[in-house]
């Protein structure tokens, strides 16, 4: 008899959801000042986890001011001192995993094989990593005596609530800048503990602001005049706009918007090792991963092969309990995002192109997405040109090493790529032809702090991550 391993679910328990919370100015919890305050639900069960204060105007030119104080004593300590807090925050981070883990789950739907092996690890990782940097910036090549900026005013998405805050906000903090960010509307509450993490790990007040709302909020956040540095993740529209807010004033601007990632896999590729990073390129993250592997370039004559791979290896993957620790694919973030993949997916079959899922039952409350491949698609189609944000692969094919190059930066982005191939040469020929800010070869969906991460053309501008990351809190 086989016998089959199956943990219980990771108890929600571990971690303690207050019915509600306040915008995080100055160090204290706080009402919006209109005393708006917003929903925030799972989206693997529709069920309301808290509400939380809807940051407005009014709280935005509350908190920036909050930032500009701390910003003069925070500015002034020495990059020891800062790295201390830093390296303070990275601990806690860990000690409290588990409880940011089940949260981050619960609140964007991602399993928590994920939140624990993934998102939790490498945000704990950034903190580690720029608490280190924070004494050494003056001999490290960045001038004598390199300068924090100022405010900064930090816009995040839901796909990585708290790895993205850790990637706006421990760069900032090493380069002695002060920060107000504001989170996703959809995902409030990890940021919303990291305040918490703030407080305990004796941050002076003030330099750590979190607004959590909506649109309206983060546009006020960027035009607000007394913010030096705006750093935006989010959608290719929504950056342009967040660009001509800022075009004309002295502020600083990095963004990270959308991408359509061309995965490439050559005839010489190991079919079973490719196989898992299409998986990972696509599925991870129910392939709401704005570097994700959404475009498969599959070399002509493996394309068979590959494909029968792929399905036999999709008809393995389980959906459901995010909380459950076997499950690879969790609930869409939002009802929103759901009608968005939808749309698109639908678009895909009526332009001709081939779908296929595995039989897979979809629970019945919450937002849900079956893995889906495309086949038949050119590059015509509309799957194969805009992001889906979601578990949707379309696959192409070519027949020479040119021709993939070609296809794949045939995009309006330029942020990820993947090339699968046994030959080393052909991997560096390859990558040098490509327009893309992050390559992988081999593997996929790999993150590391100390790697610079941004895009090319309108996968916007700017790195984060790694020494170019401190660039864009720096004054020489
Ligand atoms: O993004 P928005 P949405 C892409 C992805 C997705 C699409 C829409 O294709 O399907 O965008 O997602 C705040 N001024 N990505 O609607 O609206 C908003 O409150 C300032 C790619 O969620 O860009 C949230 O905090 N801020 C992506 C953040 O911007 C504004 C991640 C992102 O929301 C604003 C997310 C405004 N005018 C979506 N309007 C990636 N690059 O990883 C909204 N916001």
């Amino acid at each position: 008899m086989a016998f089959e391993y199956a943990p219980a679910p990771e108890s929600r328990a571990v971690v303690d959801i207050a019915p509600s919370y306040g915008l995080f100015i100055d160090g204290e919890f706080t009402e919006a000042a209109d005393g708006k305050v917003f929903k925030t639900v799972s989206p693997s069960t529709e069920e309301v986890l808290s509400e939380v204060a809807q940051a407005g105007e009014a709280d935005v030119d509350r908190a920036v001011r909050a930032a500009r104080t701390a910003f003069a004593t925070w500015s002034a300590l020495p990059g020891s001192e800062r790295a201390k807090y830093l390296f303070r925050i990275a601990r806690i981070i860990q000690e409290r995993s588990r409880e940011l883990a089940v949260l981050e789950t619960l609140d964007n739907g991602k399993p928590i094989k994920e939140t624990r092996d993934a998102d939790l690890p490498l945000v704990a990782a950034h903190f580690f990593y720029y608490a280190g940097w924070a004494d050494k910036l003056g001999h490290a090549g960045f001038g004598v005596n390199p300068r924090p900026l100022g405010v900064a005013g930090q816009v995040i998405p839901w796909n990585f609530p708290l790895l993205m805050l850790a990637w706006k906000i421990a760069p900032a903090l090493a380069t002695g800048n002060t920060v107000v960010l504001k989170p996703a509307e959809t995902t409030p509450l990890s940021a919303l503990f990291f305040a918490d993490i703030c407080r305990q790990a004796g941050l002076p007040k003030g330099v750590v602001n979190i607004l959590p709302g909506y649109g309206d909020a983060g546009a006020a956040l960027v035009a607000h005049p007394d913010v030096n540095k705006v750093a935006f993740t989010g959608s290719t529209a929504v950056g342009k706009e967040i660009a001509r807010t800022v075009a004309g004033t002295s502020k600083k601007l990095t963004l990270e918007l959308g991408g359509k990632g061309a995965n490439i896999v050559f005839d010489d590729a190991p079919i079973d090792q490719a196989v898992e990073g299409i998986v990972t390129g696509i599925f991870f993250n129910q392939g709401q991963v704005c570097c994700a592997g959404s475009r498969l370039l599959v070399q002509e004559s493996i394309h068979d092969e590959l494909l029968d791979a792929l399905k036999r290896r999709l008809s393995t993957l389980r959906l459901g309990d995010p909380l459950d620790k076997n499950t690879d694919i969790g609930a869409i973030n939002s009802a929103e995002q759901l009608a968005r993949i939808t749309a698109l997916a639908e678009r895909g079959e009526a332009e001709g192109a081939e779908r296929w899922s595995p039989a897979c039952e979809l629970p019945t409350s919450g937002y849900w997405f079956a893995p889906t491949l495309f086949t038949h698609v050119t590059q015509a189609h509309t799957i194969a040109r805009d992001e889906i944000f979601g578990p949707v692969l379309s696959v192409l094919t070519f027949r020479t090493p040119d021709e993939a190059v070609a296809k794949a930066n045939n995009t309006q982005y330029g942020l990820s790529a993947g090339i699968w191939t046994e030959k080393g040469s052909r991997i560096l020929a390859v990558a040098n032809k490509l327009r893309a800010g992050v390559i992988w070869s081999n593997t996929f969906n790999k993150f590391d702090p100390t790697s610079p991460f941004g895009g090319y053309k309108e996968s916007g501008f700017g790195r984060e991550g790694g020494r170019h990351g401190l660039e864009a809190y720096l004054d020489v």
